[in-house]
């Protein structure tokens, strides 16, 4: 920057006269800029309030000479612009939240003091964020892998944090373990990939050799861990927690969120080209579901058992690769969540916000589960480093929405003024200083265990597979077939023999069936030994709330529906098709091979939603192909037409036809079935766009 006058002018840069002229000259040019743009807008200023009068151009010697140090105006803005990114998450880096309300249905008075599970019909804030796991902030929405499902309650006793995850148990027991975990999973240190996906050798690795993840490995391979939209998932705060009434009596509790649009999967297939069609998916789908106002929802339920109700379990319910089936402890709804506002900014509240299982109100308390007494450190420790201090709570996304006022002072980025001379406690020169209140949050007076002090595992946490073959068993058809699959598919990816080889040891514990199918879609010769197992697995009673299937709404709310046209198609076939699906709750979005639309057979043009090759109907959840017999053979010639056509069929999607679109079908091998109809008959279509064509499944791919 700025070395003094250049000795040899350029001949084509004749000098100009010094002074104002040349300001007017680049204010000019911004003027013609802005006047296209329109609008009327502040004075834009430096952040220390100086306006600024010409944001295009750095401040130079010369027209073609060096830039001057003396920029003031373009150090802030480069400076500010080289510190623009904080830590990301080590885990869930990739998220996307939401505003919006819990509100309370029924009261749990019976059970706590804490006013958010009290005072029915009270709508408290709450903010919402969910993630993927393994991934960087920058990685897709659709790989196989856990949902994070972290909701912040803003309620009038403080910031209640229930950081869940869209799977009920957890892959370990202790939190000692939990680095090694997430390092395995994560890409390999010396390659650099693979990047958020978990079928490579380090993960296996680990999970080969740690037989208490195997109940957690049945439900990451199930069609849980590649979910169609977020607002399809289920959540549950995993740990057991504690309610406390005034006397202080406990009752253990497990929470779960219920999405009321039901459960819904993608097939893997289709999670993968997903990936490439919109890495975005997830997070498009939620903005555009709460633009257009169709603000996603959930029942709040919880399980509430005793003592002496979890002393007759055939299982430890402070270990979290356990979950209570809800045969065993029913779910009972208490409330709803209902997103309703997206962020304004999504660095300053995505990114920003701070989750902390510690965050917890009077009336509720923790358990021992060794899983959660490790992440009360974990949280505040990560957010001091990702968020630069001790003062993000001030952050607006993380301040709580009641009054809060204590002794801490000062640090980095402090915001607040705090008055007074008085910054301890007990004193006695303010009056109006904060004290200790007799409402405020108490500890449940849990009598100690027996035993001596050591780095010891409970036995009670010894039976490893009892609930992994609970899960397995408890699956339909289909969805058994998936887990086995994707099982396969992860370990053809394991380059060590050795590693697949103990992970079938694991699986003859879960189910004799499963291991076979396993071990033949590896192409093993012959079953390698069972894993060692501490404890025999017991059969339970089956479970079909752990199924996705029979937990699926038939519906068109919330799915979309792609209606492919092109010049000539049926105007009035468009029409009606789009009427029936709208009128079951679908969006309908229409594609065409060019972006300015198609003139259908009315002459009037119908503008697109989105241009063939860059929408497939990966994206949509149904589809109606309407083609005039010249546009059908035109398009069973062009490859994103066939592929639009063949991945539904593969998806298993509902698909209507005309008879234009017809050379198009067979171009794309679109078998016949009950999801493939006449889109003259729309109801029919509507039925079929609801659900999945489970039984197209077997004719059309080789699963394990
Ligand atoms: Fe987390 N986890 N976790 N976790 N976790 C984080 O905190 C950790 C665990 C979960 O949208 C981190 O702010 C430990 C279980 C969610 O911002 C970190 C252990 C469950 C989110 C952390 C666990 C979760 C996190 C990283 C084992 C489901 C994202 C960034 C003892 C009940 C929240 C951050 C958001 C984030 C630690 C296990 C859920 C490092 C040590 C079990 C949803 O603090």
């Amino acid at each position: 920057m700025a070395a003094r006058k250049p000795t040899a002018k350029p001949a084509a840069a004749p000098k100009k006269a010094p002074g104002p002229s040349r300001d007017a000259e680049s204010r000019g040019h911004a003027d013609e800029l802005h006047q296209q743009a329109g609008g009327s807008h502040p004075p834009l200023t430096t952040n220390q309030g100086i306006p600024v009068s010409d944001n295009q151009n750095s401040l130079r010697d010369t027209p073609r000479g060096p830039t001057l140090l003396e920029d003031f105006i373009l150090r802030e803005k480069i400076t500010h612009f080289d510190h623009e990114r904080i830590p990301e998450r080590i885990v869930h880096a990739r998220g996307s939240a939401a505003h919006g309300y819990f509100e309370l249905t029924k009261s749990l008075s019976r059970y706590t003091t804490a006013k958010l599970f009290t005072e029915v019909g009270k709508k408290t804030p709450v903010f919402t964020r969910f993630s993927t796991v393994a991934g960087g902030a920058g990685s897709v929405d659709t790989p196989r892998d856990v949902r994070g499902f972290a909701v912040k309650f803003y309620t009038s006793e403080g910031n209640f944090d229930l950081v869940g995850n869209n799977i009920p148990v957890f892959f370990i027991q202790d939190a000692m373990k939990f680095p090694d975990l997430i390092h395995s999973v994560k890409m390999e240190p010396d390659r650099g990939f693979p990047q958020a996906a978990s079928a490579h050798d380090t993960f296996w690795d680990f999970i080969s050799l740690t037989p208490e993840s195997i109940h957690m490995i049945m439900w990451a391979m199930s069609d849980r861990a590649i979910p169609r939209s977020l607002r399809m998932i289920e959540g549950f705060g995993i740990h057991s927690f504690r309610l406390l009434d005034a006397e202080g009596n406990s009752t253990f509790v497990k929470f779960h969120w219920r999405p009321k649009l039901g459960l819904q999967s993608t097939v893997w297939d289709e999670a993968v080209k997903l990936a490439g069609a919109d890495p975005d998916f997830h997070r498009r789908d939620l903005f555009e579901a709460i633009q257009a106002g169709a603000f996603p929802e959930w029942e709040f339920g919880v399980q509430l058992f005793t003592e002496e109700d979890a002393a007759k379990f055939p299982f430890d319910h402070l270990d979290s690769t356990k979950l209570i089936p809800e045969e065993l402890v029913p779910l009972q709804i208490i409330g709803r969540m209902v997103l309703d506002r997206w962020p304004d900014n999504f660095f300053a509240e995505t990114e920003q916000v701070a989750y902390c299982p510690a965050n917890i109100v009077p009336g509720i308390d923790f358990s021992n589960d060794p899983l959660l007494q490790g992440r009360l450190f974990s949280y505040l420790d990560t957010q001091l480093i990702r968020l630069g201090g001790p003062n993000f709570h001030q952050i607006p996304v993380n301040a709580p929405q009641c009054p809060f006022a204590n002794h801490q002072r000062d640090g980095h980025m402090q915001m607040q003024r705090p008055k007074g001379r008085v910054a301890y406690d007990p004193s006695s020169l303010e009056g109006d200083s904060p004290r200790e209140t007799s409402r405020g949050f108490r500890s449940h007076a849990t009598p100690a265990d027996d035993g001596a002090k050591g780095r010891i595992r409970a036995e009670s946490f010894a039976d490893h597979y009892s609930q992994a073959r609970l899960f397995y068993r408890s699956q339909s058809a289909p969805e058994q077939a998936h887990i086995a699959s994707a099982i396969v598919f992860e370990l053809s990816k394991v380059e060590t023999a050795p590693i697949r080889e103990r992970v079938v040891g694991h699986l003859r514990h879960v189910d004799a069936d499963l291991a076979q199918r396993v071990a033949d879609g590896l192409g093993m010769a012959a079953l390698p030994p069972a894993a060692p197992a501490r404890v025999e697995p017991i059969d339970m009673k089956p479970s079909p709330a752990l199924q996705i299937i029979g937990k699926m709404k038939p519906t068109l709310q919330g799915r979309t529906v792609g209606l492919l046209v092109h010049d000539g198609s049926d105007a009035g076939l468009v029409k009606a098709l789009r009427k029936a699906a709208e009128a079951d709750g679908a969006m309908v979005k229409i594609v065409a091979p060019k972006i300015g639309g198609a003139k259908l057979d009315d002459g009037k043009q119908l503008a697109a939603d989105g241009q063939l090759a860059g929408t497939p109907s990966i994206v949509f959840d149904a589809v109606a192909v309407l083609l005039s017999p010249d546009a059908g053979k035109q398009l069973a010639k062009d490859s994103a037409a066939v592929d639009f056509v063949a991945n539904a069929w593969a998806h298993l999607k509902a698909i209507a036809w005309d008879e234009g679109a017809q050379p198009l079908l067979k171009a794309g091998n679109v078998g016949r079935d009950a999801g493939v109809v006449e889109a003259e008959d729309a109801k029919a279509f509507v039925a079929a766009a609801r659900t999945r064509q489970w039984d197209r499944e077997k004719k059309l791919r080789m699963l394990a």
